[in-house]
């Protein structure tokens, strides 16, 4: 019955229009082709190598890190007296870029509403924000965004898009459900997501891109990443998107990001695997995000540059955290290792500014970097021997940084280098060689 069967094959036309364009929201901006200034800020971004990472909020004055208001099942109404006592008398943005730069960082990814909902620059979509709610009443983003620009540096912004506040934030996610309405319009929630980041797109000059955080408690509902990430770059066609959703990059990000380890080795990892995009490992000083007063867990300058070396050799950004407090000032012991990690990078810079991860594969005693024909060895692990393995092309020359050759020796598996020990804790040994 030849009319059934074109029934059947409309049917099937239409269903696949259908699920298209279904997936096109859920699965991010499929037909998404990204401009040349798109691919320019992702070329700076991979050479910057280093940003500075800020969970700051209303959260900081508790002390006890972003994600109180779930840990502590602290009712809305109560948390919702928090902005009136935000009142960071000793913001200083300038000073906030000092350390930044001081620290060897090219960029600031500062959060613009954290998974408590509350904005931290001045939305006309909602009056739960910095300046309506606190005695402070000045948008601390647009500060920011000023300081950056006088110190060269660039602004992402970091927004959560599952939401703790906002009563159309329905169906809810796994976190945080205390007293919260039993019913939303999730389409409604999703505008006003769209609304305010459209604020963040056209309040604040030039951005760097948005880092998106928390589709992740509710993998399955439909997202409308396409319709979110075109309005990103229809806004500012150079900004990168980048969601820490913790699975493969979907359609319309431009990078991908890792959380708590270097790309493939993150906890969270859900089979992401690692694309081709500019990669991103963020970690942080501590042991968290958002100020936390007993917190003094602090890793140690030397164990921070190596996670950056570590970073560069995977072809990867470190993206550090600073959990700055209620005050507006950076903990001085923070303070301290970002200022370590600076002079450390004014002398050895040029093996991770600019470069891409090495030919040489990450092995136990470290990593490599390239800078076009320029390949550095980093080796963290010192070891008498260490072993290239083989790339099918001869090393020609191998110095220390001062000049100082290393002797090695072709062999059949590879290529041998002999360290000579040496004195004193070495934070990172580089060597300069020469392929022929
Ligand atoms: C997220 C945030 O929840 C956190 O507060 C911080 O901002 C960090 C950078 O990003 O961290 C996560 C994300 C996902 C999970 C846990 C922490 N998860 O899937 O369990």
């Amino acid at each position: 019955m030849p009319h059934r069967r074109i029934l059947t094959y409309s049917m099937f036309l239409l269903c696949s229009v259908l699920n298209l364009l279904y997936a096109e929201e859920q699965q991010g901006d499929i037909g998404y082709k990204p401009t040349p200034e798109n691919l320019e800020t992702r070329a700076w971004f991979q050479d910057a190598r280093f940003g500075m990472f800020i969970h700051w909020g209303v959260y900081s004055l508790l002390g006890r890190g972003e994600w109180v208001m779930h840990m502590e099942n602290i009712p809305t109404a109560e948390y919702e007296k928090l902005p009136q006592k935000f009142n960071p008398q000793k913001f200083d943005p300038d000073r906030w870029c000092e350390i930044a730069a001081g620290a060897g960082m090219r960029y600031i990814t500062i959060t613009s509403k954290h998974h408590d909902g509350f904005a931290m620059f001045h939305s006309k979509v909602s009056d739960y924000d910095i300046v309506e709610r606190t005695p402070y009443g000045r948008d601390v983003l647009k500060m920011l965004a000023e300081a950056c620009t006088r110190h060269g540096l660039k602004l992402f912004f970091y927004h959560s898009q599952l939401d703790w506040h906002h009563p159309d934030y329905f169906p809810r996610g796994t976190s945080f459900a205390h007293g919260r309405p039993e019913s939303g319009d999730w389409n409604k929630y999703l505008d006003y997501m769209d609304a305010q980041l459209a604020e963040l797109c056209s309040n604040y000059g030039k951005i760097g891109g948005i880092w998106f955080d928390g589709m992740w408690e509710k993998p399955e509902a439909d997202w409308r990443l396409g319709k979110t990430y075109r309005l990103i770059h229809s806004l500012q066609p150079w900004a990168m998107v980048g969601s820490n959703h913790h699975v493969k990059p979907f359609p319309g990000e431009d990078f991908q990001m890792f959380e708590k380890g270097l790309p493939g080795q993150d906890p969270f990892n859900k089979g992401s695997g690692i694309s081709e995009l500019p990669l991103e490992t963020c970690e942080t000083i501590n042991n968290s995000w958002g100020y936390s007063e007993h917190d003094h867990g602090f890793k140690s300058a030397k164990d921070l540059i190596r996670l950056l070396v570590r970073a560069a050799g995977n072809n990867s950004n470190l993206l550090l955290n600073v959990g700055p407090l209620p005050d507006g000032t950076i903990q001085k012991a923070q303070q301290e290792r970002l200022a370590a990690i600076g002079a450390w990078l004014r002398e050895h810079g040029e093996t991770i500014y600019g470069t891409r991860g090495g030919p040489f594969p990450p092995q136990s005693w470290g990593v490599s970097t390239r800078k076009g024909d320029r390949i550095f060895l980093h080796v963290l692990e010192p070891d008498g021997l260490i072993c290239l393995t083989d790339i099918g092309r001869k090393v020609s020359r191998a110095r220390f940084q001062d000049g100082a050759p290393v002797e090695f020796l072709a062999t059949a598996f590879g290529t041998l280098l002999k360290l000579l020990p040496q004195a004193g804790d070495t934070v990172d040994r580089i060597i300069e060689i020469g392929l022929e």
